[in-house]
């Protein structure tokens, strides 16, 4: 029953269903499935899938758009559902993030975020196309412990090489830990890169993000 609903959730994603998206994540947070699982087994089986039909021209533009509607909307729900409203009384680190300039991807970094103030980190979200100088800027201002970058096309990835370049010639490097993301980017472009850490999805995002503080 609970695989079902999983399974027509990933159906309602890449048939461009938002509003039956909703109504079936509504229904999956009834019957006890757990929101990461209802993410994770759910919405991203059918965002991939979308992407790979768009990959292999079957799917265009819109579809993609509808896709994306799908589980925004979905996570208008969840995000309550995963604690990241709860009132953190003493944060256990302070992030930026923001996807790189050029690119407008903006579910998997807002999925980060939200994980990561799960965690009681506190978190300066600042969106998507976000200009290297604005990452420095909301690092100097908010003092912050973690810069979280995001990219998900192969054109935009360099972007993350430049936003660190950018923390080196305003003298702050050493005082912020990078950590990069998202789906063209790996350990061995982190390493190229110079950044701190990189992580493959939002639980790992978590993982890192506590590692590198203690
Ligand atoms: C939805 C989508 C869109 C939507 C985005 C809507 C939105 N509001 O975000 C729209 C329609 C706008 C779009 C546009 C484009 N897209 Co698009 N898109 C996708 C799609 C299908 C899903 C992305 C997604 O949301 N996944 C779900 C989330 C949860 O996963 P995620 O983003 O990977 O994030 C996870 C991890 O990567 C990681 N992570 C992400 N960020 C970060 C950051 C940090 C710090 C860390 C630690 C971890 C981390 O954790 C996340 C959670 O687990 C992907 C296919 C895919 N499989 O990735 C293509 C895809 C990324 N798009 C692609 C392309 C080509 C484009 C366009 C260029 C198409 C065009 N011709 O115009 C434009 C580019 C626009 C731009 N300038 O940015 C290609 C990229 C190819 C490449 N390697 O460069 C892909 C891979 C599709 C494909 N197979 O061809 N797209």
């Amino acid at each position: 029953m609970s695989e079902d609903l999983l399974v027509m959730i990933t159906e309602g994603i890449v048939g461009g269903e938002p509003e039956s998206v909703v109504a079936l994540t509504r229904k999956a947070l009834e019957s006890g499935l757990q929101p990461l699982e209802i993410i994770n087994q759910g919405l991203v089986v059918g965002m991939n899938i979308a992407g790979e039909k768009f990959a292999q021209g079957e799917f265009f533009l819109p579809h993609l758009l509808t896709a994306a509607k799908g589980m925004q909307a979905a996570m208008e729900l969840l995000e309550p559902e995963l604690g990241a409203r709860k009132q953190v009384h003493e944060a256990v680190g302070t992030v930026v993030i923001g996807t790189v300039q050029g690119d407008i991807h903006e579910i998997g970094k807002s999925l980060v975020g939200t994980m990561l103030s799960a965690n009681g980190f506190k978190v300066h979200d600042l969106g998507v196309d976000v200009p290297s100088e604005d990452f420095v800027a909301k690092v100097r201002e908010t003092g912050a412990d973690i810069l979280g970058l995001s990219a998900l096309l192969t054109t935009t990835m360099i972007g993350q090489r430049e936003v660190i370049e950018s923390l080196v010639q305003a003298g702050i490097r050493d005082q912020v830990k990078v950590i990069v993301g998202g789906a063209p980017v790996s350990q061995a472009w982190a390493d190229e890169i110079n950044a701190d850490a990189y992580a493959g999805n939002a639980m790992g995002a978590v993982e890192v993000a506590r590692r590198m503080l203690k």
